[in-house]
């Protein structure tokens, strides 16, 4: 729909500027309803204030009785009746409308559709992309890469209390139940980061739960698959030896997975690839060295309530643990 394809409505978190079918039928259901609805208040409108200038004059007298004639019953009769009849036709235009969008949706291919899985936690995403070789399954954290113009079938489900998947410029919402499967069909067509947020009052942190889905062209996506996929880097230098040495020796390993590590929990995100996102807390602050110091030593200043704990290190532990992380490409 061009509509509503004006400047201002250009945003990477707003379903008026969908990038694929599913947001792009949920738009065009919206500009039938709103233009329906604006037509039929300003003819409302109109009709009104032709009525009051007409009878004006009479505002200043008593109001006179009202008087019939077989006349005018009549013609009020078919005034009524064709408000009436304009009325229903709308409705049913509107709801065919819902129809056609639903159907066309439904339609869209399961079989060839690329498959991801979502699990909603207090306070972030779990992401997976299965693979039939089990050590080939990535597993990544609220940035998910998929690739550009393939039918994308979400698996999701919660691991706590019910979330709800939103990405507003790819398709509607779903809500994520603990122990109920559920499958929505998307599809992205233009490269981008669109942003997403958990949709369904989660707690404490329920404003701290957004996501990205990074579309990008099939073969850079295969590209980051085949990346994700592998286990992290060994250490290659003294001070990364002992930023290991360190998250393997305190509490971390009893949260987080390091693919490659005796690390393998799973309360946390995993951690093998953290190096190559580009936000951390489920977009609540960019990657950098600093802000991932600040989180480390106490997540609960940044993100009160969030299921990390503070944690106790010296500098120099801090220091080397960083240096650490930030190999984990
Ligand atoms: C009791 C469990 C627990 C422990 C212990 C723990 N974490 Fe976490 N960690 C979490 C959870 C849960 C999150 C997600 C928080 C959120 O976004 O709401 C998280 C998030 C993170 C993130 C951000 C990841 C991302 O992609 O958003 C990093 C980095 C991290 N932890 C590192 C560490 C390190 C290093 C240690 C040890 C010093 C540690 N954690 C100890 C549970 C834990
Ligand atoms: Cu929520």
């Amino acid at each position: 729909m061009i509509l509503f394809h004006v400047p201002g409505f250009r945003g990477n978190q707003t379903s008026l500027n969908p990038v694929g079918p599913g947001a792009e039928h949920i738009e065009f259901e919206f500009a039938l309803i709103f233009w329906i609805t604006v037509i039929v208040y300003c003819i409302v409108l109109i009709a009104l204030v032709v009525y009051v200038v007409r009878r004006r004059h009479s505002l200043n007298i008593m109001p006179e009785p009202i008087r019939t004639t077989p006349e005018s019953d009549r013609r009020a009769r078919h005034a009524v009746g064709a408000a009436m009849v304009v009325t229903v036709l709308l409705v049913f235009t509107m709801l065919i409308g819902s129809f056609v969008s639903g159907h066309a949706l439904g339609k869209m291919n399961r079989q060839s559709a690329y498959t991801i899985d979502v699990y909603g936690h207090q306070w972030w995403w779990e992401v997976h992309y299965p693979n039939d070789e089990p050590d080939k399954t990535v597993v990544t954290a609220n940035e998910i890469h998929v690739p550009m113009g393939v039918p994308l079938r979400i698996h999701g489900t919660s691991r706590d209390v019910i979330h709800s998947f939103w990405a507003p410029n790819v398709q509607g919402k779903r809500d994520l139940m603990p122990g109920y499967d559920t499958d929505v069909m998307m599809q992205i067509d233009q490269p981008g980061r669109w942003r997403g947020q958990c949709a369904e009052y989660c707690g404490e942190q329920h404003a701290h739960m957004s996501f990205y889905m990074v579309a990008e062209p099939a073969q850079q996506f295969q590209q980051w698959l085949a990346q994700q996929a592998a286990a992290s880097v060994s250490p290659s230098s003294p001070q990364v030896t002992r930023g290991q040495q360190v998250f393997l020796s305190h509490a971390c390993v009893m949260c987080h997975t390091i693919r490659g590590t005796p690390a393998g929990s799973r309360v946390g995100p995993d951690l093998t690839h953290l190096a190559s996102r580009s936000t951390i807390a489920a977009g609540v602050l960019p990657n950098t060295i600093g802000n991932l110091g600040g989180w480390i030593l106490n997540a609960q200043s940044i993100k009160p309530g969030c299921r990390m704990p503070p944690n106790h290190m010296t500098g120099t532990e801090l220091q080397d643990l960083l240096a650490y992380l930030e190999t984990l490409k």
